[in-house]
């Protein structure tokens, strides 16, 4: 499913997008809302084909989701898209500017669901390259990918197109961080073919196109690419907060180390993790936003993430 509207569900079938209805006990929960719909871009659907529209007759196993509170209704969590394989996250370091915060958010939400995760910093005309590579550090220190890309300049984009090749990647970040443009750069037929950045968006006051809804695209030089509309809040997916430090990849060797098995390296006396942070081997930004998140994760037994505002 690539494209949900107010009316019909969009499903790419061979080389064409087919508008579809929806059928059976699976949907009857459906209501107006396209965003509460019970199928999210990047389900794999079984379709019956009728002439020029088709019918959803089943959704198949999700292999991955990325998901997010409901607006209205943040105690429910809504699919924004399944089956991504790569989470892009695109940061820029002016207009706007992104906080690290973000960047670790979107790394727990991608290794919770085992997605590789790739952090794109965009805009690097806009800064000097030591102002980027400070940026990029304390990620790359830890083994993480982050690509520097420039859609005016057109750098970083056949880097990009390998990582994506293949796959189907989502993109994440803040609102005019450039994730359309960048759409649109890596495979510029798309504009031509469907309209890209007018289809998917609304003009703003400031003239710029901001996109509304999650639509996948597919790009010639092979991958699927999943463009969001900008992110300004982003729950962390319902875990146990004894989990949290499992997603924070330098954690992982240190925890079994700590005095006790159900340490949450935060109280706690013995713990190897603060004993790592103290000693400047993680670095103390990780650790305060690793806090942050464990705070949002709430009492013992409390499953449901608040959600901050970025
Ligand atoms: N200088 C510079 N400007 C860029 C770059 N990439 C995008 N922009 C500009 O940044 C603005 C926002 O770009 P979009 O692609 O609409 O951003 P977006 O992330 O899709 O925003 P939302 O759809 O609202 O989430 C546009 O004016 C782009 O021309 C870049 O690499 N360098
Ligand atoms: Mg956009
Ligand atoms: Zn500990």
């Amino acid at each position: 499913m690539v494209r949900i509207d107010r009316k019909k569900i969009h499903v790419e079938v061979g080389d064409r997008v087919v508008p579809c209805t929806v059928r059976g006990r699976f949907f009857e929960e459906q209501d107006d809302d396209p965003e509460s719909r019970p199928v999210a871009v990047g389900d794999r659907v079984k379709v019956e084909l009728d002439g020029e529209q088709g019918a959803i007759e089943e959704v198949l196993p999700r292999t991955t989701r990325i998901a997010r509170p409901r607006p209205r209704d943040p105690n429910r969590w809504q699919v924004i898209a399944a089956n991504v394989d790569l989470l892009v996250i695109v940061a820029s370091l002016k207009q706007p500017s992104t906080r690290p915060g973000l960047v670790d958010r979107l790394l727990v939400a991608a290794e919770c669901e085992g997605i590789e995760p790739l952090i794109v910093l965009n805009k690097v005309d806009l800064v000097d390259t030591a102002e980027a590579a400070r940026f990029a550090e304390p990620w790359k220190e830890i083994g993480y990918r982050v690509l520097p890309t420039s859609v005016p300049a057109a750098s970083g984009l056949a880097e990009l197109r390998d990582a994506m090749r293949g796959r189907v990647a989502m993109m994440l970040g803040h609102s005019g961080v450039g994730k359309s443009s960048l759409l649109a750069a890596l495979d510029p037929a798309i504009i031509a073919r469907i309209g890209a950045l007018v289809a998917t968006g609304t003009k703003t006051a400031r003239g710029a196109h901001t996109t509304t809804s999650a639509v996948m695209h597919r790009l010639a030089f092979g991958a699927h690419l999943v463009d969001t509309p900008g992110v300004r809040e982003f729950g962390l997916p319902p875990m146990e907060r004894h989990d949290l430090a499992h997603h924070f990849r330098e954690f992982v060797p240190l925890v079994a180390k700590c005095k006790f098995a159900t340490c949450i390296h935060d109280p706690e006396p013995n713990c190897a993790v603060k004993a790592a942070v103290a000693a400047g081997t993680i670095r103390a930004e990780r650790f305060a936003n690793y806090q942050k998140l464990l705070a949002e994760l709430g009492g013992e037994g409390e499953r449901m993430a608040r959600h901050d505002s970025y």
